[in-house]
This record gives structure tokens, C-alpha cells and sequence, in this order.
């Protein structure tokens, strides 16, 4: 079967569920959406783990386009949980009646440009054929799950599970033997639930995190009235700020803050929770020095909360700068490890070589367990791209314009691919952001630009190689002014993935300085595209 269409979208979670609405509602397209799951969510519907929570405060972390939707919905807690933010999502889908026109149950295999239609052919894994004059990818950034390739993965007669494709009934781990492989933001969320109900929890840590508490509790009456009467304030806010969340960060700087007065900053920010913390001073992300108190001041609570001392080295062993890979909160992480059924097993020194019939096996010990849970992470940013086989102009593939690593024009589009648009991109501000607000800014771009080539009565639109060269060395330039790269471990560089191209992909001039360069763009007549 084949569907004609002006725009394709890829993707029903945040991006694609607005994507579809702007480009439908009103710019008037014919426009589908098509989504692998069997609902609304993207990220929200794979990632139903244990513990699975949003770090961003749930008075930002949602639509902001629409002030109707913003006073008819009613967040319960600080940091909105999975469950919440589905029905979040259904709400929004449904108030804007968006399921009608998005197909689930749907993967794109291939998208393919035709030269001579100017259209993209997008074909998906039920034999069917999508052709759009535009497609917009909303695949997310982590959405790619990675699984390890550790042998005998087959041959392990327990359960096994990703936390980024979770089973939608749940797991039960009432009296299992479970084993969890990583400590990134999901297995910090993950591992104090499951300790909770499980026999025993053993956690493979390889690189020791920094997690700061994230304090959730239940929102007052007061404030969720506040947040109504204050929809535009909020939304001005994630708009001045440089990663879009409610909170600005501190002019001071850590280096000329005597010691004292330092720790005592520190303390108030621990005791207040989540992610502000890294707010507390200007310089934490970009001088050694500042970055180095804050470093000391977390790494001293971790082994004040860990009574045993051989595991408190272990997570306190940490040997990136605070924040320089995207740093988690927690409720009680650390407290966690306190418990007699966990475990820390340290899978740097003695790294996980098999999984055998009955468990993991590191250089130096077997560990029998019923369950692994693999918190291992996502091919970031790419992969969610790259599994689409994208194809553009005269067959050259996105695989290999990108064999060294992401090469596009506001992380929006890649030269080659006409009228292809990548919400989120690499190379935009996106994962460093607060996701709903770097998804409407570009959601918003990306509809006026439609919507300006309609009115100009204008074919195509495609990133000239010239500006895609001078974005990429900005990217990168930008990146290396933060501590961010010294983190050489982390998702942002793609050294997660074996083989992968060690680049650092977010754009890292904070979303005041993006937003005002795509509008600046936008402005002059979409300069450093060619439009046809
Ligand atoms: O994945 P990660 P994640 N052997 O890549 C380890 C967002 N998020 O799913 O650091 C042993 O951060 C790996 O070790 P190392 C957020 O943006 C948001 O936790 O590579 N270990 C690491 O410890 C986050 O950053 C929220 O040495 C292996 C872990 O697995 C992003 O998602 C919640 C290994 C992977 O950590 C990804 O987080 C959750 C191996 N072979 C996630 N391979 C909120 O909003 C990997 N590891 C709250």
C-alpha cells in the first residue's frame, strides 16, 4: 500500500505528537505520523523500568504552546514519574485529537529521496510506502537500546531485560537473584526499587557516577496553583535559561567563593535536590578548579552515606568532572548500597568477560543470578537515525556521510537530504537541554520554515555543505570550551558504543545562544540553505 502525503513524521512522543499538530493543525498538511509503539509516549512508552522518573521538574517538563493545556493539567509530584507523564501524553494527544492520524505499531525500515519526484519514499517493516514531500525525523536521542555484546547472552536460562525496552506488564522480582550491569541515570533510578523487592541486587559498576538527591515529593495545593496563575512566567523562564529548565544559573563562581561559604552553597543545594545543583556557580562546567569543589563536596556525601568502606571507594572512585557526562539524581542511590542484600561488584578493574547459563562471569568470579538487568545505555543521538537507513540524494547513504561521526546544519538538517528535518538532532542543543523546550523550539522552526517555502511557493530546502562545515567546527569549538569532553567515557562523545566515532554531539552554546542563531537564520531569508 502507498500513502501520498506533504509530510511525513516519524515518531509519536513529544516531538512527533507537536510536530504533527503544527504541520496539521495549523499549517493545514496532509501530514501522517508513524510510530513503532503501540501508543503515544517515545521514550515514556519504551522506558517503564523501575524507578523510572523525569529529572526535570514537572512544571517544565511539558507542552508550553498551548496555555490551554498548560492550566488543564495538573502534575501531582516534583519530578513527574513514567506512569504520570503517559497519561500526560494521552491527555495532550487526545485534547488535541492527534491519535486519529498517527499509525502505530510501525517501523520505518528505509527513506529513500527521489531525485526526480522530489519526494521521500519511507518504508516501513509491514510492506508499506509512505511518499512525502517532507519527512521529519522525532525518533528521540535514546531510543536505541544498547545491549553489550557479551557472549553466552544466548545460552543464560534466567530472564534478561533493557531498561529502554521494558516489558509493559512489569517484572517481578520478588525473591530473584538479580544482577544490574551499569550506574548511569537509569540504574541509579532503577537499582533502590528493585533492591526493594528482590532477594538480592548486584550491581556491575565500570565508571563510580556522581548523583545528587533529587528530593521528590508530592506538590502542594499552593503550588499547583501558582503554576497555573503562572503558565507564562514558567514558560519566559525555560526561554532565558542556558539548558530551558525553571532555574537560572548563579553568577558567582566557585573559584572566588572563600571555602566556607562554598560548602555552605553546596549543603543548601544537596538539601534542596535535582539538578540545580550544578546551577550553584558560572564556572562548575567550565574551569577544572570550580568544577573540582563540587567534584570533592559529592564524593565526601557519598562515602558519609556508604557505612562500608571498601564500597564507598568504589563510588566515590570517580574519575570525570562533576556533570561533564549528564548527571542523575536520585532517591536513595547511595543509601541503597546500606542494605544487606546489595552488592557492588567493580567491573573496571575486573571487567565482565561471559554470561553463562546461570550468570555473570568477570575475570575473577562467577555471580549466579535469575534476572539481568541491563542499564547499559543507548546508541545516543545517531542510532536512532541511522536505523532508519535513511538514503538521500544520488543514493548516497546517511551512514556514510556520518561514518565520522554527525555532519548537519543546526543539528536540523544534513547537506544531501532535502526537505528531510531531524527534531533534536546531533549537533542542536537537544539532550543539555530540558527535551520539551529544545523540541518546541525546533518543532516551531521547522513549521515556519514549511510553512515560509509554501508561501514562496518554494520545492526544497537543503543544508549547503559550506554551513554544515562551519557548524560542525562550531559544535565541536563550543564543546571544548565546557569540561564536557573530559568525560571521554560518555554517551555525549558516542565512546559508549564500541566502533563508534568519538565526536561530541550536543550543540554546547546553551539554548538562549541556539534559538537566536536559528532565528537569525530563519530571518535572513534561511541563510546557508539552498532553497529551490
Ligand atoms: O545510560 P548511560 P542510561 N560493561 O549510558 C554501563 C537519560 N535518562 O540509560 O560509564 C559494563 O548513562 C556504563 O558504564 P560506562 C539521561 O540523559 C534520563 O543510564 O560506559 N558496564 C554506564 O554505567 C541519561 O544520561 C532520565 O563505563 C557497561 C551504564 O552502563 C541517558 O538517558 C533517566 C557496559 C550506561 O549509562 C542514558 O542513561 C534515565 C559494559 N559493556 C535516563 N556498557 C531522567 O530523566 C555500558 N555500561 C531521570
Amino acid at each position: 500500500m502507498t500513502t501520498e502525503l506533504d509530510a511525513l513524521v516519524i515518531g509519536a512522543g513529544f516531538a512527533g505528537m507537536y510536530q504533527l499538530y503544527s504541520l496539521r493543525d495549523r499549517l493545514g498538511l496532509n501530514v501522517k505520523a508513524v510510530e513503532a509503539g503501540a501508543g503515544v509516549g517515545g521514550t515514556w512508552y519504551w522506558n517503564r523500568y523501575p524507578g523510572a522518573r523525569c529529572d526535570s521538574e514537572s512544571h517544565v517538563y511539558w507542552y508550553t504552546f498551548s496555555e490551554e493545556l498548560m492550566k488543564e493539567w495538573e502534575w501531582s509530584e516534583r519530578y513527574p514519574g513514567q506512569a504520570e507523564i503517559m497519561r500526560y501524553l494521552n491527555f495532550a494527544a487526545d485534547k488535541l485529537d492527534l491519535k486519529k492520524d498517527i499509525q502505530f505499531n510501525t517501523r520505518v525500515t528505509s527513506a529513500r529521496y527521489d531525485e526526480a519526484s522530489k519526494r521521500w519514499h519511507v518504508s516501513t517493516e509491514g510492506g508499506e510506502t509512505f511518499v512525502a514531500k517532507f519527512l521529519v525525523t522525532a525518533v528521540g536521542c535514546l531510543s536505541t537500546a544498547n545491549v553489550p555484546k557479551f557472549p553466552g547472552l544466548e545460552s543464560f536460562k534466567g530472564d534478561w531485560y533493557h531498561t529502554g525496552q521494558w516489558p509493559h506488564e512489569g517484572v517481578d522480582f520478588t525473591g530473584k537473584r538479580v544482577g544490574m550491569i551499569g550506574t548511569g541515570s537509569t540504574g541509579i533510578q532503577a537499582a533502590p526499587v528493585i533492591a526493594a523487592q528482590a532477594k538480592h541486587l548486584t550491581v556491575f559498576q565500570r565508571t563510580a557516577n556522581y548523583s545528587v538527591p533529587a528530593r521528590n515529593v508530592p506538590l502542594d495545593p499552593a503550588f499547583k496553583q501558582y503554576v497555573k496563575d503562572h503558565a507564562r512566567e514558567i514558560r519566559a523562564t525555560t526561554h532565558e535559561t542556558l539548558n530551558g529548565m525553571g532555574f537560572k544559573i548563579e553568577d558567582r563562581k566557585a573559584v572566588d567563593t572563600p571555602p566556607e561559604e562554598r560548602e555552605k552553597i553546596y549543603e543548601a543545594a544537596w538539601e534542596r535536590g535535582g539538578l540545580q545543583f550544578r546551577a550553584s556557580f558560572q564556572d562548575m562546567l567550565i574551569s577544572k578548579e570550580a568544577n573540582d569543589t563540587a567534584a570533592d563536596f559529592v564524593k565526601r556525601k557519598i562515602r558519609s552515606i556508604v557505612k562500608d568502606p571498601k564500597t564507598a571507594a568504589l563510588l566515590s572512585d570517580i574519575d570525570h568532572p562533576y556533570a561533564a557526562k549528564r548527571p542523575p539524581i536520585d532517591t536513595d542511590y547511595f543509601e541503597t548500597y546500606n542494605r544487606a542484600n546489595v552488592s557492588l561488584v567493580d567491573v573496571k578493574s575486573k571487567p565482565i568477560q561471559r554470561i553463562s547459563e546461570t550468570g555473570i562471569v568477570t575475570e575473577d568470579a562467577e555471580y549466579s543470578v535469575d534476572i539481568i538487568v541491563f542499564a547499559t545505555g543507548f546508541d545516543a543521538m545517531t542510532g536512532p537515525l541511522q536505523r532508519l537507513n535513511i538514503v538521500g540524494r544520488g543514493g548516497v547513504a546517511l551512514k556514510d556521510v556520518w561514518s565520522e561521526g554527525p555532519r548537519n546544519y543546526l543539528g536540523l538538517q544534513v547537506a544531501g537530504f532535502p526537505n528531510l528535518f531531524t527534531v533534536t538532532g546531533p549537533g542542536s542543543p537537544s539532550v543539555l537541554c530540558n527535551m520539551p523546550v529544545a523540541i518546541e523550539q525546533h518543532v516551531d522552526w521547522i513549521s515556519a520554515c514549511i510553512g515560509h517555502m509554501r508561501t514562496k511557493g518554494l520545492e526544497t530546502i537543503e543544508a549547503r555543505p559550506e554551513s554544515v562545515d562551519k557548524w560542525v567546527a562550531e559544535v565541536n569549538e563550543l564543546a571544548h570550551k565546557t569540561l564536557l569532553p573530559m568525560a571521554t567515557h560518555s554517551w555525549y562523545l558516542g565512546a559508549n558504543i564500541p566502533g563508534k566515532p568519538r565526536v561530541f554531539m550536543p550543540y554546547a552554546g546553551g539554548m538562549v545562544r541556539y534559538r537566536e542563531t536559528c532565528d537569525a537564520v530563519a530571518a535572513k531569508g534561511y541563510e546557508g540553505f539552498a532553497l529551490a
